[in-house]
């Protein structure tokens, strides 16, 4: 098999990367290791940034998110139960941002896939990258129990923290950062209808977030110790302890029902510089990888995206290669921004456990100062939305 662009994953990232890049008249294949229903089973991201909903929309993969989706102005932390205040990133930034699951953006990704006949290949195996530094790198795989060889001019690795195109990269070429957090998020989805904000809640018994999908699917998270066995909270337990974690007006709005879909979700923070190594360049999570506190995972898989189509494009259509030499710089000080806003609203929001009296007087008095200041809130809300691409 031949083609311009190898893309490793069909997430996300590699099926947003595949439209785009036909839509420039670049043709690619995509390689994927698991079948289309285990990727679409799979509970994630909620929030869309206006970076990317105005990037769906560029390339018509907006219909349905701006039929079913729930543009918001803004954003609420409550505090303790008693303090409750909007982040207004209408207001600040004359922006807005998109409550649509990824869940749906990857059905609709897969669904354009398939009015132009994309060339994605499910359940493929052994997948190896190979002659990453030559002009001619290639890509080896098993596929319906036939041994492939996919020639290609640039691989985009899009498989996620898991997957192999990181690990492509020799060790002492890649710098990586790591930062693990003390806790993890339970989450649950519920056929429920919401509330009408999003809530972020920070509160002595941890971390809370009340979310969406849709007018009639809640999404809901709590703050669990690292080991938490998904076990020990039935739909009752968990019901009961996010109402205490948000004010009484709050929970007593909380309609409740059964899960249907209920895990567990480590937090940590990665980011490995170099995103380059010869024609491989990575993108999404096989790069980097945010707690969910910021809802930046998904919307920085866009980022690397639109920056490497950007540059796939230019070289196709003038032969220069300066913003594919430049992706990396480029992507990672995005990348970083978004990490920091995640580590920030990560230490803001949580208790850590073992944290010092004066870690906890100074949580507060930060979210004092959010509170009563329009230049905090302005900033946060500048992050929240996220900066310009
Ligand atoms: P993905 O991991 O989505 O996709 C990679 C694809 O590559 C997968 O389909 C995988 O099967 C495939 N693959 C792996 N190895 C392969 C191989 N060797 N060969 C071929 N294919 C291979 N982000 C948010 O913004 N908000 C959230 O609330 C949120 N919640 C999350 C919860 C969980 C449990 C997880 C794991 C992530 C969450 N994220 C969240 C982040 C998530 O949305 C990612 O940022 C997003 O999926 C990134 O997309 P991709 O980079 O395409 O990676
Ligand atoms: C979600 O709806 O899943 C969601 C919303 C906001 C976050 C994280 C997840 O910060």
């Amino acid at each position: 098999m031949k083609t311009q662009v190898a893309i490793i994953g069909a997430g996300p990232a590699g099926m947003l990367l595949s439209e785009i890049l036909h839509q420039h008249g670049i043709d690619s294949v995509v390689l994927e290791k698991h079948s289309r229903a285990y990727v679409l089973d799979r509970i994630r991201a909620g929030v869309l940034e206006q970076g990317t909903v105005d990037l769906l929309r560029q390339y018509g993969l907006g219909q349905r998110m701006d039929q079913e989706g729930h543009v918001h102005d803004g954003m609420k932390i409550v505090w303790a139960g008693r303090e409750t205040f909007f982040i207004d990133v209408k207001k600040h930034l004359n922006k807005q941002f998109m409550a649509y699951g990824q869940t749906n953006i990857q059905e609709d990704l897969y669904l354009a896939g398939d009015r132009r006949a994309a060339k994605v290949l499910m359940e493929v195996d052994n997948l190896q990258l190979m002659n990453l530094t030559s002009a001619h790198p290639h890509v080896t795989f098993t596929h319906q129990g036939e041994s492939m060889r996919l020639e290609c001019d640039y691989i985009a690795g899009c498989d996620g923290f898991h997957g192999v195109s990181r690990q492509s990269i020799p060790q002492e070429l890649r710098q990586e950062f790591e930062k693990e957090y003390p806790f993890g998020w339970l989450g649950i989805l519920s056929e429920t209808p919401p509330l009408d904000d999003i809530v972020y809640a920070n509160h002595p018994r941890g971390f809370a977030l009340a979310s969406m999908r849709s007018p009639t699917l809640s999404r809901y998270y709590i703050q669990v110790p690292i080991g938490t066995d998904i076990q020990e909270w039935p739909d009752d337990r968990f019901w009961s302890e996010i109402k205490s974690r948000f004010p009484k007006e709050m929970a007593d709005a909380m309609v409740t029902g059964p899960s249907i879909e209920k895990s567990i979700a480590p937090l940590r923070s990665y980011v490995c510089e170099t995103m380059r190594h010869g024609q491989l360049f990575l993108a999404g999570d096989a790069a980097h990888i945010v707690p969910p506190t910021g809802a930046k995972g998904l919307n920085l898989a866009v980022s690397d995206v639109f920056y490497l189509s950007r540059a796939l494009s230019a070289f196709y259509s003038q032969g220069t290669t300066a913003l594919l030499d430049a992706y990396s710089a480029t992507a990672l000080r995005r990348v970083w921004s978004s990490v920091r806003t995640s580590w920030y609203l990560t230490n803001l929001l949580h208790r850590f456990p073992g944290g010092s009296d004066f870690d906890q007087r100074a949580q507060e008095n930060e979210l004092d100062y959010l509170k009563s200041s329009h230049h905090a809130q302005a900033a946060l809300a500048e992050q929240y939305a996220g900066l310009p691409l």
